[in-house]
């Protein structure tokens, strides 16, 4: 007998029904994003078969040396949503300024911005890395978006998502309505819904932090951590176990599967850009998804989501994942 799968595609067109008025553009948008995923996936999957590890001469707008996979993916990305006539611009991480609708095709509603390959140095070392999107809304009337219009808080997003290239390639979604994750079956081609309604144990005994900058810490973080570091012995009462894998999907992904708290906060070293991570399309697409899956994410002092941004590539610190830990976590910095 055959076992009945939901796909994607009928994962989203079901979403779709329950939307009173939707037109289907915005179930296209997730179609072609998938697709990208999907191309990006087998770029990294084959990795040193087709020639594409390893660095380029180029630096990107953050002054960090692009990777061949790094560009691979900005152009796949790009190229796969800029002509169905979804979205009225994009962003990258690897672009300084916005991406415009090339002339010749339709503009459509939807913003996005996007990393097309985070946590790209681990991978010529074979090490999952993964893409993140977010997708805004185009202020009504604006027609020819500039990057004033991308700079909407992230209680804005209509949609977050995140491609995890793994041992599985994997595709975490939320729409507003909850977590699903669907796992790419290579045999067919298709993303499978295999993580239906995921949400993130509210305590743990994980912590992932990158401990060589300890000594820039801020008190509150250094407290925390050599608190978890106390173990059984220490005010917690119970051992903690640590992990960085210095790719962020995979660190939200182990944390959406079994809890956990994740940690870039700001440091003296960090201090002049404001933070670590990106944002627009790492802090916020992430925050979105924790949040709906039952988890908090904050700057230590500030819900991410409601940071007001101020430029398309601003940097903010990160602390997100299980519920008690992070708010364990802004209570030190409220105390210090
Ligand atoms: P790359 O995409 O440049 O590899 O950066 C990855 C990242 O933005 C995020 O995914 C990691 O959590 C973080 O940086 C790792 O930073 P450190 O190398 O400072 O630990």
């Amino acid at each position: 007998m055959h076992n009945h799968r939901t796909t994607i595609t009928q994962f989203l067109i079901e979403e779709q029904r329950h939307v009173t008025g939707a037109t289907g553009d915005f179930t296209s948008l997730l179609n072609d994003i998938v697709t990208a995923c999907k191309v990006i996936s087998n770029y990294v999957n084959h990795g040193a078969l087709i020639g594409v590890l390893g660095s380029l001469e180029s630096e990107n707008v953050q002054g960090e040396t692009q990777k061949k996979l790094d560009v691979i993916s900005n152009d796949v990305f790009l190229h796969s949503n800029d002509w169905a006539g979804h979205l009225a611009a994009m962003a990258s991480e690897e672009m300084d300024d916005i991406y415009e609708i090339p002339a010749g095709y339709p503009r459509g509603k939807y913003l996005m911005t996007f990393d097309p390959l985070d946590g790209s140095s681990n991978s010529d070392v074979n090490v999952s890395v993964g893409t993140i999107f977010s997708i805004l809304r185009c202020p009504p009337g604006v027609d020819k978006p500039t990057l004033q219009d991308f700079l909407q808080p992230g209680t804005q997003q209509i949609c977050a998502g995140y491609a995890l290239y793994g041992p599985s390639t994997v595709m975490v979604l939320t729409t507003g309505n909850g977590v699903n994750g669907f796992t790419l079956d290579q045999n067919i081609g298709e993303f499978i819904l295999t993580h239906p309604k995921m949400r993130i144990p509210e305590t743990t005994n994980e912590f992932a932090i990158n401990m060589s900058n300890m000594r820039f810490w801020e008190p509150a973080i250094t407290r925390y951590v050599e608190e978890c570091l106390a173990g059984k012995t220490g005010t917690r009462g119970r051992d903690f176990n640590m992990r960085w894998i210095a790719s962020m999907v995979a660190e939200v992904h182990r944390i959406l599967t079994r809890g956990g708290v994740f940690m870039y906060p700001l440091d003296s070293k960090n201090l002049a850009q404001g933070g670590r991570l990106r944002l627009m399309y790492e802090a916020n697409p992430m925050s979105f998804i924790v949040e709906q899956a039952g988890g908090a994410s904050s700057t230590g002092r500030q819900r991410i989501m409601e940071v007001q941004p101020t430029g398309l590539h601003q940097r903010v610190p990160v602390i997100l994942g299980s519920k008690d830990e992070v708010e364990q976590i802004i209570s030190y910095y409220s105390a210090s």
